[in-house]
């Protein structure tokens, strides 16, 4: 049947030779189709059923495998294999953008996902970060909120600034991400060129069972660029995918992209009076008080094969972790410990720790999870159940966990109990003060006025210039005189007509 293709035909999905991929079968030339050509039926049925939803943040991005070596002795702080001296972790890392749909441009403003999945010899271990230190919000509760006021309106599905300023200045927690992310390092020149955190606090344990709270910095040994707002929007015009462009054609010419993995570690006792809550995700720990501690470093040196296989369907959690790290009070990570696994679930399948790329790579793996939709690991005939009389092990540990923390109380629904020197507005003024320099801070008035010019409305308007003010009077000052020279430039022509119109 195959007689007529040069390269020996296909076959269907059953594995029959097909009879043909080009022509289907007809009554006669000219005549209708018929419902009894298996292939073809075959074919469109499959096609109907090829993709699956996208995430629902985090939707476009790229991903590229690896190692991760540790370089340095941190085993005081972690008896994690992984951060043991010597050994070398094979790793897949996902970046991305977190509001823009599956084809949106690579160089919208944005944060950036910095997902990273290490196959280690104790399981796996996601470490689900991105490339700022901080974070929008506090709370959990806040998320979906959050991200629907970044995306589209429910009515007109457009993307709203409004909406967004409005969100942002009914949460004034938000100051310090939405600082960074108005600033240059809201537009990172590649993927290669852009540091990477943890951003919460997590637990390490060591081998004694002493437990330290830390955060995780992947310092770029590329360096950090950005890109202006100009720049980013004619890219995105011009190449939607600039970024995952960038990083696939430098691994294929061997310049694989590395970033050195450093912690700051803090004594567990010293959380309780930290001068701030050390597990608000709106703060950075200042490197004054908690020093990098070098671990190791991250090669990113194998572009994936299939990008739908290994990328699209790959599944972080960062409920994934193994002995040796925990979590922490932060009530961001507590959430999304339950969300990231569950989307999983609703995206991929109950059963998508079984494909190739998201399956721990140990010894002796024994899970009780059974069957499901497209199961295809089995334990045979073992038991079932837990306990057994049958010789197949299972967990049976009572008492404190060794990665647990004290808490205690009444429960309530509250924001988190103050320490001394918490507020919204004295990290981002540092930023903005101390850390950038005159040109940073002229870029940042531009972009966040540009912003605000691009559709926040009047009613709104006062409160994102306070909001401003709070964070410095004389940079709220900077901004507001900037939209009211940008409010005052001659009204385009309504409706607008782009240049290069023709006709
Ligand atoms: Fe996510 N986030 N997130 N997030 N997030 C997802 O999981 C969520 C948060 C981050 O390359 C989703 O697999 C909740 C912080 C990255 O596949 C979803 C909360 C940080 C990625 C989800 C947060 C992140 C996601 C969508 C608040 C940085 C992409 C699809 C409690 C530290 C991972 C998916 C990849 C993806 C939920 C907050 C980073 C819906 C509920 C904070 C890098 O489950």
């Amino acid at each position: 049947m195959n007689d007529s293709h040069p390269q020996g035909g296909s076959t269907t999905a059953t594995g029959a030779p097909a009879v043909s991929d080009r022509n289907s079968l007809t009554v006669g030339a000219n005549g209708p189709i018929l419902l009894h050509d298996v292939h073809m039926v075959e074919q469109m049925a499959h096609f109907n059923r090829e993709r699956v939803p996208e995430r629902n943040v985090h939707a476009k991005g790229t991903g590229a495998f690896g190692v991760f070596e540790t370089t340095e002795d941190v085993s005081q702080y972690t008896k994690a294999a992984l951060f043991q001296p010597g050994v070398s972790t094979d790793l897949l890392i996902r970046f991305s953008t977190v509001a823009g749909e599956l084809g949106s441009p690579d160089t919208w403003r944005d944060p950036r996902g910095f997902a990273i999945k290490f196959y280690t010899s104790e399981g796996n271990y996601d470490l689900v970060g991105n490339n700022t230190p901080v974070f929008f919000i506090r709370d959990t509760m806040k998320f979906p909120h959050f991200i629907r006021s970044q995306k589209r309106r429910g009515g007109t599905g457009l993307r709203d600034n409004d909406m967004q300023w409005d969100f942002w200045t009914n949460n004034p927690e938000s100051a310090h991400q939405v600082t960074w992310l108005m600033g240059d390092r809201g537009l990172p020149a590649s993927l290669r060129q852009m540091q990477g955190y943890g951003s919460h606090t997590y637990m390490w344990v060591n081998e004694a069972g002493e437990r330290f709270w830390v955060k995780y910095h992947f310092k770029s040994q590329q360096g950090v660029k950005c890109l202006t707002q100009e720049a980013a929007n004619k890219i995105a015009g011009e190449d939607a995918d600039y970024h995952r462009r960038d990083l696939r054609e430098a691994i294929d010419r061997g310049d694989f992209p590395r970033w050195d993995l450093h912690v700051q570690v803090m004594p567990y006792e010293d959380a309780k009076d930290y001068r701030f809550n050390p597990f608000d995700l709106t703060k950075v720990w200042p490197h004054g008080d908690y020093p990098l501690i070098k671990v190791g470093t991250m090669t990113l040196d194998k572009n994936p094969e299939n990008f739908f296989a290994q990328v699209e369907q790959a599944a972080f959690a960062p409920s994934t972790v193994v002995p040796g790290v925990g979590f922490s009070p932060d009530k961001m990570l507590l959430g999304r410990t339950f969300a990231y696994a569950d989307t999983q679930r609703y995206r991929i399948g109950p059963n998508y720790l079984q494909l190739p790329v998201n399956r721990p790579r140990v010894e002796g793996h024994n899970t009780y999870q059974f069957d499901g939709p497209m199961a295809y690991d089995h334990t045979g005939d073992q038991p079932v159940y837990a306990p057994n009389s049958y010789d197949r092990g299972y967990a049976d540990h009572e008492g404190p966990v060794d990665d647990g923390w004290a808490t205690d109380g009444e429960m309530v629904r509250s924001a988190y109990a103050l320490h001394a020197e918490d507020d919204d507005f004295s990290q981002p003024r540092a930023l903005v003060n101390e850390v950038w320099d005159d040109g940073e801070r002229e870029r940042f008035v531009g972009n966040v006025a540009g912003h605000i010019l691009g559709g926040v409305k009047p009613e709104t308007l006062p409160r994102v210039l306070q909001y401003w003010k709070n964070v410095d009077e004389e940079i709220g000052k900077r901004i507001e005189a900037a939209v009211s020279e940008g409010q005052a430039e001659e009204p385009a022509p309504h409706p607008t007509e782009p240049e290069g119109v023709i006709g």
